[in-house]
């Protein structure tokens, strides 16, 4: 890595001042630095050991530096007459040759009278200005005393945050709680290990040093404009015990929402990020030109398998209408059809800063994710329906689009699937497409009712009816009814004895609107529940329910957005299959996501999801399993290289205590937050199923 001694005294004799004290003038040729300083004497670089093309191979490895690199230091020539620009570079310095390799010596093209000159740090310094390019071009020279300082991102053990295998995560503790220090020791760790703080190894002296964080969205992170930033902290203040270890700030949270940004009492120490964001650290030093910056991504790309790898819910977000378009029908919220798709989008946007914690997303909040859409029609038929008694015989009359169909007799002792099977079998007969279903027995049910949805040939909805005249069945014990979605007063919300089952009404919205697809799941958007006892109920597959991957959620429930986040909240039943809450069998948490009643505004508010919960949608619905709602997210490309740097670096990259002997008591501690004691009526009410 360091040149020859040889070499080393040949630089020496090229030595000479930089032309700083050259009148400035069109002609004079100048060295501009890529921080915009002219002829500096001294600067940093910052030692490339991130991973800006993600492709698991420190980018100081990489030769060619990989195009996505933005450590690159890009200086610029000005004023030089013709021919070509000699660079030489000592220490752990490296010039990019016009073939893209990283060498010790390169000559560069000048074209029209200037030469651009790229430096990349491939080691850290030992000694400030241990490092050096000098620059010939005719009888022009410059040398330039250079520091190559890196910074890194350590976890909340101090441990390094490796870029190409490691990433950091959304926090999933309330923001602030007393897992994050306010007042950080040097060598002490956060009892919450995904609390952040930068360390910087500049070896030169000096009193005080300060760091910027920045956050920004990249594409995987639905950020249209990636120049733009997504959240910054400005001179957060480092130290460090002497000049022979590295500075450290305090520690940082990364948060996914405006609450939790501006968290009281810990404002300055927190950085709103979302999935796939870069994260930036910014280290410069007064008076010295150039600056040393690191990135960390906020999950591990899709490719990878474990806890932090992105990942994809296939959602689909349904804004009803009140009836059909071609009838006049108006979406059921937003009360415009641009205004009901924003709130749709809205949803998404906020599902994706809740789920960001467990390193999955909803997809792009602008896409089609969302979309308003009509009710179904009267397309389905029950059997049995809450009771599920045995047929006693009789005949059950329909029209299917108007066209009377002939009677189906019953026999008695049928049940309600056995009625479905053969009402299916005549209309399948007859060219039309019917799917049976069968609803789990409700508490006080005889057996399972049974549905038929009716679609015509193309696969689109028909439109059931009795037959004039006729009653729908003569079957008196078993029954007959048809679907019916009504919005005008509300839909029939489910109670706990029906619950796995759902109300007809329920079954006739969302067994239509679901598609067959078992990898999707629906948020459907209502008015609001008949009886107003919930706000949003989810149909959970693995509690035995027919309706599988679907949720309704009604106008409260949206107008609750931030502080109820019943989407996430519903939606967390499905990815997490099941039902229940953690607080029908352990103590209260009334910040958990799966909290049943919770519904609170601010950082305690009910969107926290933990570890545990985190690993269960993975198993439940990772792209792995059965029949996953998430796919892999973000794929990018791996290095065939990448294996190599599993376990990189073996040794520091500059000096820093080994991450064990430095506990200061705060072990790994799991705290539980304060519970926030705030009245009740604070609280609203969130049921769910
Ligand atoms: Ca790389
Ligand atoms: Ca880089
Ligand atoms: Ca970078
Ligand atoms: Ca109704
Ligand atoms: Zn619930």
């Amino acid at each position: 890595m360091r040149l020859a001694p040889c070499l080393a005294v040949l630089l020496a004799g090229l030595t000479r001042l930089a032309p700083s004290a050259a009148q400035p003038s069109p002609s004079a040729p100048t060295l501009r630095w890529s921080t915009g300083e002219t002829n500096p004497t001294r600067a940093l670089v910052g030692l490339d050991d991130d991973d800006d093309d993600d492709d698991g191979v420190p980018d100081s490895q990489q030769s060619p530096a990989p195009p996505a690199d933005d450590d690159r230091v890009a200086l610029t020539l000005e004023g030089i007459p013709t021919g070509a620009v000699a660079v030489t570079v000592s220490g752990g310095l490296r010039v990019r040759d016009p073939s893209g390799a990283l060498v010790e010596r390169a000559n560069l093209p000048v074209r029209r009278g200037a030469a651009t000159v790229e430096l990349v740090g491939v080691a850290a310094s030992e000694r400030p200005d241990d490092a050096s390019v000098e620059l010939v071009a005719g009888a022009q020279r410059w040398r330039v005393a250079v520091t190559v300082a890196a910074v890194t991102v350590l976890h909340g053990d101090n441990a390094p945050v490796y870029a190409h295998r490691d990433a950091v995560m959304i926090s999933r503790q309330v923001t602030n709680d007393e897992t994050l220090p306010r007042r950080a020791a040097w060598g002490e760790r956060s009892p919450d290990l995904e609390n952040v703080r930068a360390e910087v190894w500049d070896p030169t002296p000096g009193a005080e040093a300060s760091v910027r964080w920045e956050s920004s969205g990249t594409p995987a992170s639905f950020v249209s404009d990636p120049t733009a930033l997504r959240a910054r902290l400005a001179e957060v203040a480092m130290a460090r015990p002497d000049a022979a270890a590295p500075w450290r700030s305090g520690y940082v949270r990364l948060v996914g929402d405006e609450v939790d940004q501006r968290a009281p009492g810990v404002e300055a120490q927190t950085l709103r990020v979302a999935l796939r964001d870069r994260v930036r650290v910014r280290y410069r030093r007064a008076g010295v030109a150039g600056e040393a910056t690191t990135d960390v991504r906020v999950g591990r790309p899709g490719r990878e398998d474990g806890p932090m790898a992105a990942r994809m819910v296939r959602a689909r977000v349904l804004v009803l209408r009140d009836r059909a378009q071609s009838s006049g029908g108006v979406p059921l919220v937003g009360g415009s059809e641009a205004a009901a798709l924003d709130i749709g989008r809205r949803q998404v946007a906020i599902a994706n800063e809740v789920y960001g914690q467990c390193g999955v997303t909803w997809g792009d909040p602008s896409g089609d994710v969302a979309r308003v859409v009509d009710p179904p029609p009267t397309t389905m038929i029950a059997f049995g329906d809450d009771h599920g008694a045995l047929a006693s015989g009789g005949e059950v009359r329909l029209r299917v689009n108007g066209v009377a169909m002939p009677p189906l007799v019953t026999r008695a002792g049928w049940r309600p699937v056995d009625t479905a099977m053969a009402m299916a079998a005549m209309l399948q007969a007859r060219g039309y497409r019917a799917r049976v279903t069968s609803n789990p027995r409700t508490t006080y049910g005889a057996r399972p009712s049974a549905d038929v949805l009716v679609l015509d040939r193309a696969g689109r909805w028909t439109t059931l009816s009795p037959v004039p005249g006729s009653a729908l069945s003569t079957d008196l014990r078993q029954g007959a009814e048809l679907a019916v979605v009504d919005f005008s007063d509300g839909v029939d919300e489910f109670n706990n004895q029906n619950s796995t089952s759902g109300t007809l009404e329920e079954r006739a919205l969302i067994k239509p609107l679901i598609d067959d697809d078992v990898t999707t799941m629906e948020m459907i958007v209502i008015n609001r529940f008949s009886r107003g006892t919930r706000i949003g109920e989810a149909f959970v597959r693995g509690d035995g329910g027919s309706i599988g991957n679907g949720f309704l959620i009604d106008r409260a429930g949206i107008a609750a957005e931030r502080e109820a986040w019943t989407q996430s909240h519903e939606a967390g039943h499905i990815l997490l299959d099941q039902p229940w809450h953690p607080d029908n069998m352990g103590p209260d948490r009334p910040w958990l996501l799966m909290d049943a009643d919770a519904s609170l505004g601010t950082v305690a508010g009910p969107k926290r999801i933990s570890t545990e919960e985190c690993a269960r949608i993975r198993s439940r619905n990772g792209p792995d399993a059965p029949s996953p709602l998430m796919q892999r997210y973000d794929l990018g490309a791996a290095s065939p290289d990448a294996p190599r740097y599993s376990a990189w670096p073996a040794q520091p990259r500059y000096p820093r205590p080994s991450a064990s002997p430095e506990a200061t008591g705060a072990s790994a501690v799991t705290a539980t937050p304060a519970v926030t004691d705030a009245p009740a009526s604070q609280y609203g009410v969130r049921w769910g199923g």
